[in-house]
């Protein structure tokens, strides 16, 4: 499997995420990457190389323009107004509020913000564009038809809505990616979302149209980020009535529990008749996630990897969340093994 990566993602590394009201640091780092990369050569995987050049309107044809160039200036506007510290929302545009993008820069950041956990630094928008373009490139490989790539994103993608960043994501690689897809020919794209969070910004983005399909499988939100969709009842609206399934799951949610799920994602998927599938890859489904709280072990991404190639279909994984550092190339690694070697 072809495997495409930039060293550019090291660009975006905040020192402060808050989390239970304390500045930590961010549990999505760049030695996620370093990990995952060390544990590919380490197993034989070694067909890695890096992006081509980022085309800007591919990137457009999912999120919005104000949006793209809000994160294109954001820094120098920050940097401008004075401020010595990194990114962070303060307000945001919540219910009875006005919708409406103001002049200041503290303003702009809420208006086009979901979550404050997220900080934007000098190389935030480097290293997101350079991970759109991971994505674009890897798809290109598909779509030139490879049966699959894997797309080693960073920073994530699928919290990423048209016109909000937050929860790690700044541009939407799997969505970016799903659209060149559709814009390439391809008649029918599925999206399979297996990160522990709810894949909001993807479903948001692609939940009025039945030329897409989501699945998701995450943590209920009643009990965990993001909190705010994510919900069974979300089916997709208009022409995407039936097209979007969420499999929410409650805390110490097992194997056993977690692949019924996935069978029943891949039933839906199959029905669909897709003619390719992106898979939002996240590993924090893990055990020992510091940040989650399904129970998933290591042999288990092998099984749920083998599981998704019985689709055959041709995949394009796009690498998103995983927290349990020591463990995220083994497990990220098993689910591409998983596959290949169905
Ligand atoms: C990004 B991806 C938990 C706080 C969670 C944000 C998590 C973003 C996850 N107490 N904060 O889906 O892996
Ligand atoms: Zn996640």
């Amino acid at each position: 499997m072809k495997i495409i990566y930039s060293e550019d993602h090291r660009k975006h590394f905040a020192q402060g995420e808050i989390y239970g009201g304390e500045l930590v640091t961010p549990f999505e780092r760049p030695s996620r990457i370093e990990y995952i990369l060390r544990e590919l050569k380490a197993r034989g995987m070694t067909d890695i190389s890096g992006p081509g050049r980022l085309d800007l309107k591919a990137v457009t044809r999912i999120h919005d323009e104000g949006f793209v160039e809000f994160l294109r200036t954001a820094w120098k506007e920050w940097t401008r107004a004075g401020y010595r510290g990194e990114i962070i929302a303060t307000a945001i545009p919540n219910r009875s509020l006005q919708q409406r993008k103001p002049r200041l820069i503290d303003g702009k950041v809420g208006y086009y913000t979901h979550s404050v956990e997220t900080a934007i630094t000098a190389g935030t928008w480097e290293a997101a564009c350079s991970s759109a373009a991971v994505a674009l490139t890897a798809q290109k490989i598909v779509a030139n038809g490879a049966s699959s790539a894997f797309a080693l994103c960073r920073p994530p993608g699928h919290h990423a809505h048209d016109d909000l960043y937050g929860g790690y994501c700044f541009l939407n690689n799997a969505a970016i990616a799903t659209q060149a897809f559709r814009d390439q020919g391809a008649k029918r794209v599925a999206i399979l979302d297996v990160d522990f969070h709810h894949g909001n910004g993807t479903q948001d983005i692609f939940y009025e149209r039945g030329d897409v399909l989501f699945c998701s499988l995450h943590g209920a939100p009643e009990d965990c980020y993001p909190h705010f969709l994510g919900y069974k009842g979300e089916k997709g609206r208009g022409k995407g009535a039936g097209y979007n399934f969420n499999y929410p799951m409650p805390p110490k949610t097992g194997f056993a529990r977690w692949s019924e799920a996935l069978a029943d994602a891949l039933k839906q998927i199959r029905r669909y008749k897709p003619d390719v599938l992106v898979v939002s890859l996240g590993v924090d489904t893990f055990k020992d996630d510091p940040i989650s709280f399904f129970r998933l072990t290591s042999p288990d991404f092998t099984r749920y990897g083998a599981m998704i190639a019985k689709l055959k279909l041709p995949t394009l994984f796009v690498m998103e969340g995983g927290y349990a550092i020591e463990a995220i190339g083994v497990n990220t690694v098993n689910v591409l093994e998983g596959f290949e070697n169905a």
